[in-house]
């Protein structure tokens, strides 16, 4: 018998598709993208149209281990569930009596899902009393810069781009990373728009604009700041939607006076002219529509740069049209029931709460105040995307820490598991999910019974919450109830559960055309877009935007950059998702060795030639790759697609 079952991509990425999975005789043997779905329209990126490649994987994990060798040699013995749920309880039994802080949840994206990964889980940890872990890996910095300005997570619906006149790709690189939002630029190319790309590399996105302007990485800021100065002083701005809609342009102009393109063009390496053109430019045209992402918010001024960015459209009033303004993340406009979901009611308040930054793992595992007994390790592999890896590794080697990992693979966390837990994929278990590229929410059935003795981690958690005597009723709850919780249904934009289940997605209840800030109605405490910001200016930050150099520059620290001269940067790999599939052998061999891309006028004082074994290192760490001798990247910077460590 053939049916077909309706999911969602589960992976970290903006364009959140809807899949339809074709099975047969229980076996799931196509998954396609949506047709219906408007931005997934029936593509699918390579990754993911090879899902039940992923899923069927002979290198899956299906039953329960223990560890037999040493921490990180990745040998085990399988063992029953008894077995592993009884020595996780007793472990964490043990700890829970002296201090239960001791334990660590470490998870992230490897699936959006919220019943998979923010809901079981998170209440298993609160009631538990557990370190709450601070997520802060990927876009922390960027969301923080862009709710100064605008108040929340929201902006252009990605569906209006194919409208605009002029697009900046700043920091994105669609072609790779956000493959459903090209489709609309080169919509908008078709109908004559002008496409700008801003990023240190040539990416596929850049090949494929009208214009590339490459800055050194982390100097964004100084670009956005010298736009606006060119904007004010040639007066290509929007006054009426300024004295309606802003705060604080007065002293945004007196800030930016100073930022000539001259200026900028010290910092960013661009030439002042270049800087004044796309100023005009952008100031002069509409609809004019910015896709910032995720890429240019990795340094030390990562928020201020977002933040400055995000000024643009409502000085120059770009925001009237709905193909107009800029995009970071759709995600506020989701009214996610994360109390609901997460129970952090739940929280015992024995001790004071303790969080742990998830960028600095190493270090919390290895200092001796945060005295980090047990790690709990799902839907993230630290070992390979964690920074300060030779740290990471040295904390995940301690003998005396009793690490669970929830997995699909054998990842290089895995190797250090004590309990290793194999997990379902998404074709095997329910999920909701929002996007933070589009206004859809979407259902994910379960399209196959899960393989071997594979749980779902909502599954895993219930168990666990037994084993330790938690009888609050949220732990008896089934994975569908859990999904019928997720978004707050008197919230007008939500589409009820039940609805959801049936259709498999559905829009939130917005216009359409949807203009979010046509007519002001920011989510700052002011209601305007704050170019001064009172909240900020409270927590001790400047109130107006600036420019922060990166924390390693010739700026910043001069010595340091003697020795290091070169700039790396690390953007995704088009076949991987971070270090998800890079286990594969279909996605190994279409992404080939680790490369590391290097100018000509760096490479030939270096004598480094094409296809040579590079070792790149600086006083943190190191890893070897394979030298592309390139005018991809300009000089002074080297990049080195997402090297994920090797898999077993
Ligand atoms: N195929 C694939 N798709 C992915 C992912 C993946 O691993 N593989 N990862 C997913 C995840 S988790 C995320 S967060 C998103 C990330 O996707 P994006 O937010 O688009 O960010 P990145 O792809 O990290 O970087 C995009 C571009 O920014 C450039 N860049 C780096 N530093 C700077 C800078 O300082 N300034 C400027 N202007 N540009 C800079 C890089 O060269 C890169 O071409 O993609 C998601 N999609
Ligand atoms: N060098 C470098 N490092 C980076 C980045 C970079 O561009 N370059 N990008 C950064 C960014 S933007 C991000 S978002 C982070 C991403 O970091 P992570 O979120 O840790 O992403 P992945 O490396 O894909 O690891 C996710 C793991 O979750 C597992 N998984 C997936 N679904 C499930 C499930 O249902 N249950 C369980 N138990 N496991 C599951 C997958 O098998 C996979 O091993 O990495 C960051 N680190
Ligand atoms: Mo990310």
């Amino acid at each position: 018998m053939t049916t077909t079952i309706r999911a969602a991509c589960p992976h970290d990425c903006p364009d959140t598709c809807a899949l339809l999975v074709t099975v047969e005789e229980g076996r799931a043997v196509k998954v396609r993208g949506d047709p219906e779905h408007p931005t997934t329209a029936g593509t699918l990126c390579t990754k993911v149209a090879y899902y039940p490649e992923r899923t069927y994987s002979p290198d899956r994990l299906l039953h329960p281990m223990k560890r037999v060798g040493k921490k990180g040699e990745g040998r085990f013995e399988r063992i029953s569930w008894d077995e592993a749920l009884d020595t996780i309880a007793a472990r964490f039994g043990e700890i829970y009596a002296d201090d239960p802080r001791a334990i660590l949840p470490y998870s992230y994206a490897g699936t959006m899902g919220y019943v998979q990964g923010a809901s079981m889980d998170r209440r298993f940890f609160h009631r538990l009393g557990a370190s709450f872990l601070d997520r802060t890996i990927c876009s922390t910095a960027g969301m923080a810069g862009y709710t100064a300005t605008i108040g929340a997570m929201l902006g252009m619906d990605v569906e209006e781009f194919e409208n605009a006149r002029l697009i900046l790709i700043w920091g994105g690189n669609p072609v790779v990373s956000n493959l459903h939002l090209w489709r609309g630029l080169q919509q908008a190319k078709r109908r004559g728009a002008r496409l700008v790309c801003i990023d240190p590399l040539r990416s596929e996105t850049a090949e494929k604009c009208d214009l590339h302007l490459a800055p050194m990485p982390g100097t964004d800021g100084a670009l956005a700041l010298a736009m606006m100065q060119v904007l004010i002083a040639e007066n290509l701005i929007d006054r009426d939607y300024i004295d309606k809609y802003t705060l604080g342009f007065e002293v945004l102009a007196e800030r930016v006076a100073a930022w000539t393109p001259e200026r900028a063009a010290a910092e960013t390496g661009l030439a002042a002219e270049d800087i004044r053109a796309l100023a005009r430019e952008y100031g002069g045209t509409r609809p004019a529509a910015i896709r910032v992402n995720y890429g240019l918010q990795r340094c030390a001024g990562g928020a201020s740069a977002v933040r400055a960015i995000a000024c643009l459209p409502a000085l120059v009033g770009a925001w009237r049209d709905a193909a107009g303004g800029i995009l970071l993340s759709s995600s506020g406009n989701f009214a996610v029931a994360r109390d609901a979901l997460e129970r952090p009611d739940l929280y015992p308040e024995r001790f004071p709460r303790r969080t742990i930054n998830m960028s600095s793992i190493g270090d919390a595992l290895l200092s001796r105040t945060d005295g980090i007994r047990a790690v709990c390790v799902y839907n993230s592999n630290p070992l390979a995307i964690a920074p300060d890896g030779a740290r990471v590794r040295q904390g995940f080697s301690r003998e005396d820490l009793f690490c669970v990992v929830l997995e699909h693979f054998q990842t290089d966390t895995a190797d250090y598991a004590d309990i290793l837990l194999p997990a379902t994929t998404q074709l095997e278990h329910l999920d909701v999910h929002r996007s933070y590229g589009h206004l859809y929410m979407l259902a994910s059935q379960p399209a196959i019974a899960p393989l071997g003795e594979a749980k779902p981690n909502s599954e895993i958690f219930r168990l666990l919450a037994r084993r330790m005597g938690f009888d609050e009723a949220c732990f008896a709850e089934d994975d569908a109830c859990i999904a019928a919780q997720a978004f707050d249904i008197a919230d007008q934009r939500s589409v009820a559960w039940p609805v959801l289940a049936d259709r498999g997605w559905s829009r939130l209840n917005l216009p359409k055309p949807h203009a979010p800030f046509a007519q002001g109605g920011f989510k700052t405490p002011s209601g305007k877009c704050e170019f001064h910001s009172a909240g900020l200016e409270r927590q001790g930050y400047d109130p107006l935007p600036t420019y922060v150099p990166p924390y390693e520059s010739p700026r910043s620290n001069p010595a340091l950059a003697a020795r290091y001269p070169l700039a790396i940067i690390s953007p995704p790999a088009r076949n991987f998702l971070n270090s998800s599939f890079a286990n594969l052998p279909r996605f190994l061999k279409a992404e080939g060795r680790p490369r590391l891309l290097i100018h000509p006028d760096d490479a030939l004082p270096r004598g480094i030639a094409a296809g040579r074994k590079l070792r790149i290192a600086n006083d943190r760490g190191a890893f070897h790759a394979w030298a592309e001798v390139t005018d991809k990247v300009r000089t002074g910077v080297v990049s080195a697609p997402l090297v994920a460590q090797a898999l077993r």
